[in-house]
């Protein structure tokens, strides 16, 4: 090694797309807060909201975190500038060239790491060539998958045993094999290239990550021992892999500021929004929003805001920004006539990015409409609100799984088939009936009181001496032996 002290130096090297950078970041600001030097590694565009979520840190350690920028070759693979993150890749020609580009890096990675030396390399799944960097210079990669434990083995169980071969139709249920737990699933929920069993890019671009999983050092998983043990033990046991749970990520960040600008500046101005929910009774409001990559038509926007206004519930309902659309106001054709002006007062539309974290915990928010992306799942968890599930794609199927039938502390909005962005159709009574299933009743109350013991949970998880406060020790303790 060419560090001569003994302070641990990692290289965390997040995917190019927003929800993967968040907990990276977050990270970042933990693992420096024990001390450790950091390198995040990413590109030009990428790097602006990096610094700015940095700089919004108050913490101490915020001097610990490095920033290094590799150009992104986006001339080269025929991407139009600044396409440097997975959000900006709009249309399905674009993902095989996003994907090159991806591959790309890793060359000017490698001399990165020949000139820096860390001593290890905490890289995205999608990075499957970490692991070639990091042998060739003799360190440990780390693998961060971004989801959980649960969704990890339920996924790979069912890609193993594929027993989605031996039903009759893509509806009939199926059991997970081997999973702790008898859970079912259906064809219907899979990836389009598992269910069809199409070999192309994208089934290669996933077998590579997975194959490199499985040989990297270990894995850190941004989830919390509680949450989901059985699969803890599950995937350390059966799988026989290292891992380390060190969540939830998203409580180091303590400062209302940073909780605001996690991820990227807001569209809104938090003090503006706090001050509405504040004017609201406890468990009134229920939040709404999919994430950073789902995309619906304008329809499904219509039934979302016909089901909102039939539950009569408060909302805070967050829309991906339309291109075009956003200057239009009261006109926007999204939305059903008049509905703006029949909600003022009820209901609070924010147009891009928002504070979810400050909203999440604030006692005036009762419920979330989550498409479970594994950030979005967690920072429910962690703010103990019961919520309704309506993954889109990715493993977010999986996440709902363990939402409304492990912690039980959700309903699901009836999503039957993954469908890449656009989502399955969902009607506007769906939407109704999830909703007010969360929001009032005895069965919510139920799902509530058990939401706010997780809650409890993940702090005392990441608290001095709690089971993922002790993880990380136990992992750095395990990276200085390597490397002094
Ligand atoms: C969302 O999808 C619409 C088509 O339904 C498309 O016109 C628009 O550009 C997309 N917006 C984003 C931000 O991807
Ligand atoms: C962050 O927000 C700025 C300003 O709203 C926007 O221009 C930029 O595209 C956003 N970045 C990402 C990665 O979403
Ligand atoms: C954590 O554990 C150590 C060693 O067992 C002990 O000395 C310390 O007091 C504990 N801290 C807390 C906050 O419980
Ligand atoms: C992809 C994803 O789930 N992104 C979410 C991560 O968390 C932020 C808030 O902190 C959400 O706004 C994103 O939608």
């Amino acid at each position: 090694m060419s560090t001569h002290d003994s302070v641990l130096h990692i290289f965390l090297f997040p995917f190019l797309a927003q929800g993967h950078m968040i907990p990276i970041v977050d990270m970042a600001k933990l693992l420096s807060s024990r001390g450790i030097k950091i390198t995040i590694v990413t590109t030009p565009l990428n790097s602006i909201s990096i610094s700015n979520s940095i700089k919004s840190s108050k913490s101490l350690y915020a001097s610990n975190i490095h920033l290094l920028i590799l150009k992104f070759p986006s001339a080269e693979v025929g991407l139009p500038d600044g396409c440097e993150n997975l959000d900006f890749v709009i249309s399905p020609a674009m993902i095989p060239k996003f994907i090159s580009a991806l591959n790309l890096l890793q060359t000017p990675f490698e001399e990165a790491v020949m000139e820096h030396r860390p001593h290890c390399i905490i890289a995205d799944m999608f990075f499957p060539w970490a692991n070639d960097v990091a042998a060739k210079v003799g360190i440990p990669r780390l693998n961060f998958h971004g989801s959980c434990f649960f969704s990890f083995c339920a996924s790979e169980f069912v890609r193993i045993h594929q027993p989605y071969n031996h039903v009759s139709s893509e509806t009939e249920p199926f059991l997970i094999p081997c999973l702790p737990r008898d859970i079912t699933f259906t064809k219907m929920k899979l990836p389009e290239f598992v269910r069809e069993n199409v070999k192309n890019y994208l089934s290669e671009f996933m077998e590579k990550a997975l194959e490199a999983e499985s040989t990297c050092y270990g894995v850190v998983m941004n989830s919390f021992y509680e949450l989901e043990a059985e699969y803890a033990d599950c995937y350390r046991n059966v799988f026989g892999r290292k891992a380390w749970h060190i969540g939830p990520l998203s409580l180091c960040n303590k400062e209302t500021e940073e909780k605001a600008w996690r991820g990227n500046e807001s569209s809104i101005n938090e003090h503006e929004c706090l001050k509405w929910l504040d004017s609201k009774k406890s468990n009134s409001v229920v939040y709404v929003c999919f994430g950073s990559i789902a995309n619906f038509s304008f329809d499904q926007l219509k039934e979302i805001a016909s089901g909102l206004e039939a539950c009569g519930k408060n909302f805070i309902w967050v829309v991906r920004k339309v291109k075009g659309e956003e200057e239009k106001g009261e006109d926007e054709e999204w939305l059903p006539k008049g509905f703006e002006k029949r909600v003022e007062g009820k209901g609070m539309i924010i147009r891009g990015w928002a504070p979810q974290v400050l909203i999440l915990e604030h006692p005036a928010v009762g419920g979330f409409v989550t498409h479970c992306g594994w950030n979005s799942t967690l920072e429910g968890v962690v703010a103990g609100v019961p919520m309704v599930t309506w993954p889109v794609s990715g493993e977010q199927f999986y996440n709902e799984k363990l939402v409304t039938e492990v912690l039980r502390i959700g309903v699901g909005v009836g999503v039957q088939k993954w469908v890449r962005i656009v989502g399955d159709f969902m009607k506007r009574e769906a939407v109704e009936k999830a909703i007010n299933r969360v929001m009032e009743g005895e069965e919510a109350e139920e799902m509530r009181n058990r939401a706010k013991e997780f809650a409890q949970m993940a702090r005392n998880a990441i608290a001095e001496n709690g089971s993922s406060y002790s993880d990380l020790d136990a992992l750095i303790k395990e990276l200085k032996w390597l490397s002094f």
